[in-house]
């Protein structure tokens, strides 16, 4: 059996429970084959002079897998994390050209950083080994290996989603970076839909022609496509939810709020996720069923990220003066509509705030996947279980038909669909969470990472074959 190399942009510490949904996946696989994770440390030097410890790859036995990690330069940081993947790609892929910075020395940062990360992680490899990246931070990584001459199958999975080409083709080296896809032998995506995209946008913009077995030729190579929707551990967050951190949440949220109708969501505070549209659609519902006043209340975690990146701040202005208005014109001394907490909250007490509420509001603007969906319906108590909201431009509503599908900027349509959430009579509610739960637990983190290295394996097959 081939040893599994990942490579993602931050390696996560496999022993520490409160790792999200990327870290979890990839764990498992590596645990399978006794595997190697490449990635940034998250350390970041002032040093410029090449002097330090940036260069050096630090190794790190965890269990039988092996971690491989470097670290950046506050140059490398800002131009290739920062700046290329979270101000230039970050937006385009979630069709936000509005705040994309297009930079051209960010370019040139992302390009230098993933030949730096190929290059330490080149005299790691071994002949046989099978290679997984991970996600947009990293499109090049496989151009610059083969340009150092690796042959290993290399295969690609990008989490968040895939534009359509004419927006694509806002980025002015998309040329470059879509044809730094044909080097890896196998291209994931989250849903057919992103597939699509990528179909049409080679399609169009490089004349390519497809092969059977799913695969597309163009810029002289042919590489495999296919969607791998990405899934969760269902058996170990059920198993959390029932725990005793669980239950005691659980225990506490339902006391506190027995008098009430809880609502949650759960999300980085990411302008990609829809949380104003989302605040103002539950403003809508208090405003268009006043029998929700004094009794539905919304928990909004908004855990913090790339707090660096202007579009970030912003919107966390936007959402301290928006739960602020609407707790001014509807709270009460005893009763406050909207708890938005903006902090990180422990990974052990979300099952049990999960099957405490009566609704989530997973309504993101566009998103890849979205795990916060999953993991909810996977914390209900299948017996009296809540409703799930879901964003139709979320990739999850690709395979959950059976949640009520929004549109998060139809904010009147919104707040409808959430009274009917709120008001859904137990046998609809038992009906519908039955059917996600077989579909989360169909395809669940474990087909999703087997299904990819599978299809990956066999494209090695085929390759050698023709
Ligand atoms: C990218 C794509 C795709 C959130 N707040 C807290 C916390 N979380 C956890 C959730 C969940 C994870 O973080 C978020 O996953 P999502 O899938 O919802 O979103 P992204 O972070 O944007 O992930 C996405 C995913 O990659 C995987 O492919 O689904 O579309 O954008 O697990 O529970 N965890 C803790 N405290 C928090 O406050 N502990």
């Amino acid at each position: 059996m081939s040893r599994l190399v990942v490579v993602s942009n931050r390696v996560a510490d496999p022993r520490k429970a409160a790792a999200g949904g990327l870290a979890v996946a990839v764990k498992e696989s590596l645990e399978q084959t006794g595997g190697l994770w490449f990635g940034w440390s998250g350390n970041i030097h002032d040093t410029e002079s090449g002097q330090g410890t940036h260069g050096e790859v630090r190794l790190q036995t965890v269990g039988n897998i092996k971690l491989a990690t470097c670290d950046l330069t506050q140059e490398d940081y800002a131009g290739y994390y920062l700046g290329y993947a979270n101000d230039v790609l970050w937006p385009v892929f979630h069709y936000r050209l509005d705040l994309a910075n297009f930079d051209i020395r960010f370019t040139a940062t992302y390009r230098r950083v993933n030949r730096q990360f190929a290059s330490r992680l080149m005299p790691l490899l071994r002949a046989d080994d099978l290679i997984w990246v991970h996600d947009y931070h990293l499109i090049p990584l496989a151009a610059e290996l083969r340009a150092m001459g690796c042959t290993n199958r290399i295969g690609f999975f990008l989490h968040i989603p895939m534009p359509p080409p004419l927006i694509m083709a806002a980025i002015p080296e998309h040329e470059w970076l879509m044809r730094s896809l044909f080097a890896y032998d196998l291209v994931g995506f989250q849903s057919p839909a992103d597939v699509a995209h990528f179909t049409s946008y080679v399609e169009s913009e490089a004349g390519a022609s497809p092969l059977p077995d799913n695969r597309l030729l163009a810029f002289n190579r042919s590489v495999r496509v296919g969607a791998f929707p990405i899934g969760i551990d269902v058996d170990g967050f059920s198993d959390l939810a029932t725990a005793q951190d669980g239950i005691e949440m659980f225990n506490r949220m339902r006391e506190e709020y027995s008098r009430r109708r809880l609502l949650l969501g759960v999300d980085r505070l990411d302008y990609s996720k829809g949380l104003p549209q989302r605040v103002n659609a539950f403003r809508e519902l208090l405003a268009l069923y006043p029998e929700n006043r004094n009794s539905a209340t919304l928990i909004q975690i908004a855990s913090p990220s790339r707090e660096d990146v202007s579009a970030y701040s912003i919107l966390r202005s936007q959402m301290d003066s928006l739960c602020g208005a609407i707790n001014g014109e509807y709270g009460e001394l005893d009763w406050m509509p909207v708890r938005y907490i903006h902090r990180n909250v422990a990974r052990k007490r979300l099952p049990g705030l999960y099957r405490a509420s009566r609704v989530a509001l997973v309504t993101p603007l566009r998103d890849g996947m979205n795990l916060v969906a999953k993991e909810f319906i996977a914390a209900q108590d299948p017996t009296d279980p809540g409703v799930l909201v879901l964003s139709r431009f979320a990739g999850a509503a690709e395979q959950l038909k059976d949640a009520l599908l929004v549109n998060p900027y139809d904010t009147q349509g919104t707040a409808h669909s959430i009274q009917r959430a709120l008001t859904m009579p137990l046998d609809e509610r038992i009906r519908r969470h039955k059917t996600l739960m077989s579909q989360i637990r169909q395809f669940d983190v474990r087909w999703w990472s087997s299904s990819f290295l599978d299809a990956l394996a066999q494209t090695a097959t085929t390759d050698m074959a023709s």
